[in-house]
């Protein structure tokens, strides 16, 4: 059995967790938002690994070691830029979860923690995201049974928290 729950807060205290995902930027070299908070949270040495990566493709996503935070890896991954959503921002999102549910299974992690990947600075409408995170975590753990023993979101803000417990709720009826 698995847990997919919602909670809100600052993913960068989250202790429930293995890994949690950074929504990064091409270059991976820190920035805003909540990859601006992991950067702090985690220290210097989170960025002097990022830099041995070379970046990361939108959609695609990379694993670092989390240094100062309480859990044991950071998963980046880089959400598209919101432009009208005739653009492939959907598919791109939906490759977002699914490579670092991948990537997490790859490295033996169990649990793990997502933010709203996209809907910050990058604009990708919060509702729409939602529904595509809750699908593509869903349609992952039906194609990997047992991969995972716990995936959360932690939101930061009361619509985004709103957004994803409304969609973690509909697949729990
Ligand atoms: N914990 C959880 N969620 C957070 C935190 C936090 N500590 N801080 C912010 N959020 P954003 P994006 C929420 O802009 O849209 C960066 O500069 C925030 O309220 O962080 O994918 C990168 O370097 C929002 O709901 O990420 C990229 O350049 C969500 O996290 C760009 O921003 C995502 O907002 C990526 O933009």
């Amino acid at each position: 059995m698995f847990t997919i729950k919602t909670v809100k807060g600052d993913i960068t205290k989250i202790t429930d967790v293995q890994a949690i995902v950074n929504a990064a930027n091409n270059s991976l070299l820190g920035g805003g938002g909540v990859d601006g908070a992991i950067h702090h949270a985690a220290g210097p040495e989170l960025l002097a690994e990022c830099r041995t990566l070379h970046g990361c493709e939108t959609g695609e996503a990379k694993i670092t070691r989390a240094y100062n935070l309480p859990c044991d890896y950071v998963i980046h991954t880089v959400g598209p830029i919101w432009n009208g959503g005739k653009n492939n921002e959907d598919k791109l999102l939906t490759d977002c979860y699914y490579n670092s549910l991948k990537l997490a299974m790859e490295n033996d992690i169990r649990t793990i923690a997502f933010p709203s990947i996209s809907t910050g600075v990058y604009h990708f409408p919060v509702e729409r995201a939602a529904k595509i995170a809750v699908k593509t975590v869903c349609r992952f753990l039906q194609e990997n049974p047992d991969s995972f023993d716990l995936v959360e979101w932690v939101l930061f803000n009361d619509q985004a928290a709103s957004a994803y417990e409304t969609e973690v709720s509909l697949i729990q009826k």
